[in-house]
């Protein structure tokens, strides 16, 4: 038996909430949990329903089931709920970090039955999609911050914090701002343990704000000094996707936030999975994925993509859809990209005859020379499995570091230079004692030193090392 492991998912912003709220239902169907009822409802005797979902939920052994359970939920049996009704409550760990009041509030209206006030932190007055607002309001919560933090470690039982997860847009004055405040708080306090992010970078096409150039720069800087791994994700791309895929014409946030939260659920499970033939842990990412400090950018994709009960394609039409560069969730141009590593993460009706497709797919595969493998792969075999509520055969999905990534930082670079030249709204700044012409310039360097390395890299032909972190 492995050794609980306990995540704490941080969920900042307007999209951080959103995605929220479509993963947590997501995990209460998969993982066969009903969801908490409303006060007022009668209550159903939970412990028979747990055992009725289990039948469905053939993916997982019972004692994953049992595992991911408890690596997701609290399970409060209190005194009173043992008398009435025997009612098991599994209250998610998690906690919502924003500044505008409204979507948080509403948010919290319609599942008030399943997260408790307490995981919730907001302020009456947004930040105007300022990076230096939210900063300053960040840094004014950051006591809060903590002590919610740290009472909610102590209320939901985490023992043993493996990894945190967060998940936010770069572009949003939270995403940016208050996530900087989060990462000091969460350094401070555990500054051992790893932080994986999921990172909405702005779009081409849907950005709303020409600001989110300056605070993507802002956040990104954040995220090289602080996170263990960033999956980077474009809504566009995600978008183009589900159009292509789904053939849905006008793809809504809803469809985006779909995809993005099988894709995170996924991630967490294949780390905390312990039937997996070979196992991947949250520690092992890291030392899999990011070789040196600064080079922690990952690309994503997910297999089938088009996820419904018609969905069940060959194990070589899912490696095949996997390794196409054109599936990442992330619109990257790879030119002369080279792939620092990968991990390749299966599940369901398959085998590790699986290889045989991928290490074919690997010949065609840009490898830095200097990588001695480059590839890991965990499978967890199941006969049948039910996600969301819909039988799936078999699914995958990969985690790229591929110096191509730096195209995604090469677009906002732009965008930022050309404001930053023209020093167009720094008096947004000024306003808030904050010397962004010297912050922003060092944030910008960091981000073309990191660009940098990737580059060197890339064009290193040798096992030489080349480059230091
Ligand atoms: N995928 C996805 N992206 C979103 C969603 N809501 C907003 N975004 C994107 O997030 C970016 C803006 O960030 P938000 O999360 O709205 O902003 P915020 O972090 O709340 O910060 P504020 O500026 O303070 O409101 C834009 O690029 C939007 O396209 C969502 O529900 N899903
Ligand atoms: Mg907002």
């Amino acid at each position: 038996m492995t050794e609980a492991k306990d995540l704490l998912l941080v969920w900042i912003g307007q999209a951080g909430v959103n995605i929220a709220e479509r993963f947590w239902a997501y995990a209460y169907e998969t993982l066969g949990i009903p969801v908490p009822i409303k006060t007022g409802d009668i209550p159903a005797d939970i412990d028979k329903m747990l055992d009725k979902k289990l039948e469905m939920t053939e993916f997982y052994t019972e004692y994953e089931i049992e595992e991911a359970r408890r690596m997701f939920f609290y399970n409060l049996l209190d005194d009173k709920d043992r008398a009435s009704n025997k009612q098991k409550k599994y209250i998610p760990r998690s906690i919502f970090i924003d500044l505008e009041a409204q979507p948080v509030r509403s948010f919290h209206e319609r599942n008030s039955h399943i997260f408790p006030k307490d995981d919730f932190i907001y302020n009456t007055f947004g930040s105007h999609s300022m990076w230096a607002r939210a900063k300053r309001i960040g840094t004014n919560l950051k006591p809060y911050i903590l002590d919610r933090i740290q009472s909610l470690i102590q209320m939901r039982a985490i023992q043993n914090l493996e990894g945190i997860i967060i998940i936010h847009a770069t572009g949003g004055g939270a995403g940016s701002g208050l996530l900087d405040s989060v990462f000091e708080v969460l350094q401070d306090k555990f500054p051992k343990v790893p932080t994986l992010t999921f990172s909405i970078f702005p779009s081409r096409k849907l950005s709303g704000n020409v600001i989110e150039a300056y605070n993507t720069i802002y956040a990104a800087n954040s995220l090289l000094a602080n996170a263990s791994a960033t999956v980077l994700l474009d809504n566009d791309k995600i978008i183009n996707l589900v159009k292509e895929k789904y053939q849905i014409e006008s793809p809504t946030y809803e469809d985006i936030n779909m995809i993005i939260s099988r894709l995170i659920f996924s991630v967490i499970m294949q780390i905390a999975m312990p039937g997996a033939i070979i196992r991947a842990d949250f520690n092992k990412l890291f030392t899999n994925l990011v070789p040196y400090k600064y080079m922690k950018f990952l690309l994503a994709g997910i297999a089938p993509f088009k996820f419904d009960e018609f969905s069940q394609n060959s194990t070589e039409d899912l490696v095949k859809e996997l390794t196409d560069e054109q599936n990442y969730m992330a619109d990257v141009n790879f030119g002369t990209g080279k792939y620092v590593s990968t991990m390749y993460f299966f599940m369901g009706k398959l085998g590790p005859e699986v290889k045989t497709p991928l290490r074919i797919a690997k010949e065609n595969m840009d490898f830095m020379p200097w990588i001695p493998t480059g590839m890991f792969i965990g499978i967890t075999p199941r006969e049948k499995m039910t996600l969301d509520g819909m039988p799936l055969l078999r699914q995958g999905i990969v985690l790229a570091n591929n110096s191509a990534m730096r195209f995604i930082f090469q677009r906002t670079m732009a965008q930022f230079q050309v404001m930053f030249n023209k020093g167009a709204f720094m008096h947004h700044f000024k306003k808030e004692n904050i010397d962004a012409e010297k912050e922003l310039k060092q944030a910008a360097a960091n981000i073309t030193r990191m660009m940098k390395f990737y580059e060197i890299a890339e064009k290193s032909t040798t096992k030489k090392r080349t480059v230091k972190s």
